[in-house]
Protein backbone atom coordinates (compact mmCIF):
# COMPACT_ATOMS: atom_id res chain seq x y z
CA UNK A 1 0.00 0.00 0.00
CA UNK A 2 1.38 3.44 -1.14
CA UNK A 3 2.98 5.40 2.03
CA UNK A 4 0.79 8.52 1.62
CA UNK A 5 -2.41 6.56 1.21
CA UNK A 6 -5.35 7.10 3.69
CA UNK A 7 -7.09 4.61 5.22
CA UNK A 8 -8.58 3.62 8.31
CA UNK A 9 -6.18 1.39 10.93
CA UNK A 10 -7.97 -0.32 13.58
CA UNK A 11 -5.61 -1.92 16.21
CA UNK A 12 -4.83 -3.26 19.27
CA UNK A 13 -1.96 -1.86 21.15
CA UNK A 14 0.71 -3.45 23.45
CA UNK A 15 -0.13 -1.61 26.96
CA UNK A 16 -1.86 -4.01 29.21
CA UNK A 17 -2.49 -1.42 32.50
CA UNK A 18 -6.30 -1.39 33.86
CA UNK A 19 -7.30 -5.17 31.31
CA UNK A 20 -7.95 -8.20 33.04
CA UNK A 21 -6.45 -11.83 32.30
CA UNK A 22 -7.17 -15.08 33.24
CA UNK A 23 -5.39 -17.73 31.96
CA UNK A 24 -5.94 -21.52 32.13
CA UNK A 25 -3.40 -24.17 32.27
CA UNK A 26 -3.32 -27.66 31.86
CA UNK A 27 -1.44 -29.65 34.36
CA UNK A 28 -1.00 -32.57 31.84
CA UNK A 29 2.87 -32.26 30.82
CA UNK A 30 3.72 -29.61 33.92
CA UNK A 31 6.71 -29.68 32.67
CA UNK A 32 5.88 -27.73 29.90
CA UNK A 33 2.91 -26.07 30.95
CA UNK A 34 4.71 -24.20 33.51
CA UNK A 35 7.12 -22.64 31.26
CA UNK A 36 4.56 -21.48 29.06
CA UNK A 37 2.51 -19.51 32.24
CA UNK A 38 5.58 -18.25 33.31
CA UNK A 39 6.24 -16.90 29.85
CA UNK A 40 2.32 -15.74 29.71
CA UNK A 41 3.08 -13.69 32.58
CA UNK A 42 5.99 -12.52 32.23
CA UNK A 43 4.43 -10.91 29.26
CA UNK A 44 1.52 -9.80 30.66
CA UNK A 45 3.64 -7.96 33.67
CA UNK A 46 6.54 -6.47 31.09
CA UNK A 47 3.63 -4.61 29.26
CA UNK A 48 2.50 -3.21 32.66
CA UNK A 49 -0.03 -5.73 33.53
CA UNK A 50 -0.84 -5.67 37.53
CA UNK A 51 -0.84 -9.49 39.42
CA UNK A 52 -3.98 -8.56 41.07
CA UNK A 53 -5.65 -8.04 37.53
CA UNK A 54 -4.44 -11.73 36.81
CA UNK A 55 -5.88 -14.89 37.99
CA UNK A 56 -4.37 -18.76 36.99
CA UNK A 57 -6.58 -21.73 36.92
CA UNK A 58 -5.34 -24.88 36.68
CA UNK A 59 -7.19 -28.10 35.06
CA UNK A 60 -6.58 -31.58 34.42
CA UNK A 61 -5.63 -32.25 30.63
CA UNK A 62 -5.95 -30.10 27.44
CA UNK A 63 -9.33 -31.08 26.91
CA UNK A 64 -10.65 -29.62 29.92
CA UNK A 65 -9.86 -26.11 28.91
CA UNK A 66 -12.45 -25.50 26.60
CA UNK A 67 -15.45 -25.75 29.40
CA UNK A 68 -13.02 -23.98 31.86
CA UNK A 69 -11.87 -21.16 29.65
CA UNK A 70 -15.99 -20.39 28.68
CA UNK A 71 -16.79 -20.09 31.96
CA UNK A 72 -14.29 -17.83 32.95
CA UNK A 73 -15.17 -15.38 29.90
CA UNK A 74 -18.97 -15.81 30.53
CA UNK A 75 -18.36 -14.31 34.16
CA UNK A 76 -17.49 -10.99 32.12
CA UNK A 77 -14.41 -10.25 34.54
CA UNK A 78 -11.96 -10.43 31.70
CA UNK A 79 -10.58 -8.76 28.47
CA UNK A 80 -9.03 -11.72 27.43
CA UNK A 81 -7.86 -14.84 27.88
CA UNK A 82 -5.10 -17.26 27.61
CA UNK A 83 -5.63 -21.05 27.10
CA UNK A 84 -2.00 -23.14 27.99
CA UNK A 85 -1.93 -26.63 27.47
CA UNK A 86 0.98 -29.25 25.60
CA UNK A 87 -0.47 -32.54 23.49
CA UNK A 88 2.28 -34.59 22.85
CA UNK A 89 1.40 -37.54 19.84
CA UNK A 90 1.81 -41.02 21.28
CA UNK A 91 1.21 -44.39 19.94
CA UNK A 92 -2.85 -44.55 19.57
CA UNK A 93 -5.18 -42.05 18.41
CA UNK A 94 -6.07 -40.26 21.43
CA UNK A 95 -3.88 -37.50 20.45
CA UNK A 96 -6.06 -36.23 17.59
CA UNK A 97 -9.41 -36.71 19.60
CA UNK A 98 -7.34 -34.82 22.09
CA UNK A 99 -6.09 -31.86 19.52
CA UNK A 100 -9.52 -31.76 17.75
CA UNK A 101 -11.64 -31.61 20.81
CA UNK A 102 -9.29 -28.46 22.52
CA UNK A 103 -8.88 -26.51 19.35
CA UNK A 104 -12.20 -26.55 19.04
CA UNK A 105 -13.71 -26.31 22.23
CA UNK A 106 -11.54 -23.37 22.63
CA UNK A 107 -12.53 -21.34 19.29
CA UNK A 108 -16.52 -22.14 20.65
CA UNK A 109 -15.76 -20.51 23.82
CA UNK A 110 -14.59 -17.27 22.25
CA UNK A 111 -17.03 -17.20 19.84
CA UNK A 112 -20.05 -17.95 22.19
CA UNK A 113 -18.59 -15.42 24.77
CA UNK A 114 -17.14 -12.53 22.42
CA UNK A 115 -14.04 -12.42 24.72
CA UNK A 116 -10.58 -13.53 23.00
CA UNK A 117 -9.41 -16.48 24.06
CA UNK A 118 -5.54 -17.17 23.05
CA UNK A 119 -5.09 -21.09 21.93
CA UNK A 120 -1.59 -21.61 23.46
CA UNK A 121 -1.50 -25.27 23.37
CA UNK A 122 1.38 -27.38 21.93
CA UNK A 123 0.54 -30.01 19.16
CA UNK A 124 4.15 -31.71 19.21
CA UNK A 125 5.05 -35.34 17.74
CA UNK A 126 7.86 -35.01 20.33
CA UNK A 127 8.92 -33.97 23.92
CA UNK A 128 12.15 -31.99 22.05
CA UNK A 129 9.70 -30.01 20.01
CA UNK A 130 7.52 -28.92 23.09
CA UNK A 131 10.77 -27.97 24.72
CA UNK A 132 11.86 -26.01 21.88
CA UNK A 133 9.01 -23.78 21.78
CA UNK A 134 8.90 -23.39 25.75
CA UNK A 135 11.26 -21.26 26.41
CA UNK A 136 14.10 -22.70 24.05
CA UNK A 137 14.71 -22.53 20.39
CA UNK A 138 11.66 -22.02 19.56
CA UNK A 139 11.55 -18.79 21.70
CA UNK A 140 8.32 -19.30 24.53
CA UNK A 141 4.96 -19.70 22.84
CA UNK A 142 3.44 -18.69 26.32
CA UNK A 143 4.84 -15.10 26.17
CA UNK A 144 3.70 -14.89 22.46
CA UNK A 145 0.06 -15.85 23.79
CA UNK A 146 0.34 -12.93 26.31
CA UNK A 147 1.13 -10.67 23.70
CA UNK A 148 -0.88 -11.67 21.82
CA UNK A 149 -3.90 -11.45 24.59
CA UNK A 150 -3.18 -7.78 25.47
CA UNK A 151 -3.49 -7.01 21.74
CA UNK A 152 -6.96 -8.70 21.17
CA UNK A 153 -8.12 -7.08 24.27
CA UNK A 154 -7.55 -3.62 23.38
CA UNK A 155 -8.83 -4.42 19.52
CA UNK A 156 -11.76 -5.94 21.05
CA UNK A 157 -12.80 -2.77 22.81
CA UNK A 158 -12.37 -0.60 19.94
CA UNK A 159 -14.57 -2.58 17.83
CA UNK A 160 -16.83 -1.89 20.47
CA UNK A 161 -16.86 1.43 19.94
CA UNK A 162 -16.85 0.94 16.10
CA UNK A 163 -20.04 -1.16 16.15
CA UNK A 164 -21.91 1.95 17.57
CA UNK A 165 -23.72 3.62 15.68
CA UNK A 166 -21.64 6.77 14.90
CA UNK A 167 -23.49 9.68 16.60
CA UNK A 168 -23.10 7.42 19.79
CA UNK A 169 -19.37 6.59 19.43
CA UNK A 170 -17.61 8.37 23.11
CA UNK A 171 -16.34 11.46 22.02
CA UNK A 172 -17.35 12.03 18.26
CA UNK A 173 -19.96 14.47 16.60
CA UNK A 174 -22.78 12.29 13.92
N1 LIG B 1 -3.75 -34.05 27.84
C1 LIG B 1 -2.81 -33.12 27.49
O1 LIG B 1 -2.95 -31.95 27.84
N2 LIG B 1 -1.74 -33.48 26.74
C2 LIG B 1 -1.55 -34.77 26.33
O2 LIG B 1 -0.52 -35.04 25.66
C3 LIG B 1 -2.51 -35.75 26.69
N3 LIG B 1 -2.33 -37.14 26.27
O3 LIG B 1 -1.40 -37.41 25.50
O4 LIG B 1 -3.08 -38.00 26.68
C4 LIG B 1 -3.62 -35.35 27.46
N4 LIG B 1 -4.58 -36.23 27.84
C5 LIG B 1 -5.50 -35.98 28.91
C6 LIG B 1 -6.75 -35.25 28.42
O5 LIG B 1 -6.47 -33.91 28.12
C7 LIG B 1 -7.83 -35.27 29.52
O6 LIG B 1 -7.35 -34.62 30.66
C8 LIG B 1 -8.27 -36.69 29.89
O7 LIG B 1 -8.64 -37.44 28.75
C9 LIG B 1 -9.49 -36.63 30.87
O8 LIG B 1 -10.59 -35.98 30.27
Amino acid sequence: MAENQEYGRIEGGLRAEGLRFAIVVSRFNSFITERLLQGTVDALERAGASGKDIDVVHVPGSFELPLTAKKLAASGKYHALIAIGCIIRGETAHYDYVCSETSRGLQLAQMDTGVPILFCVLTCDTLEQAVDRAGLKGGNKGFEAGLGAIEMAQLSRKLRNVAKPAEKRKGRRS
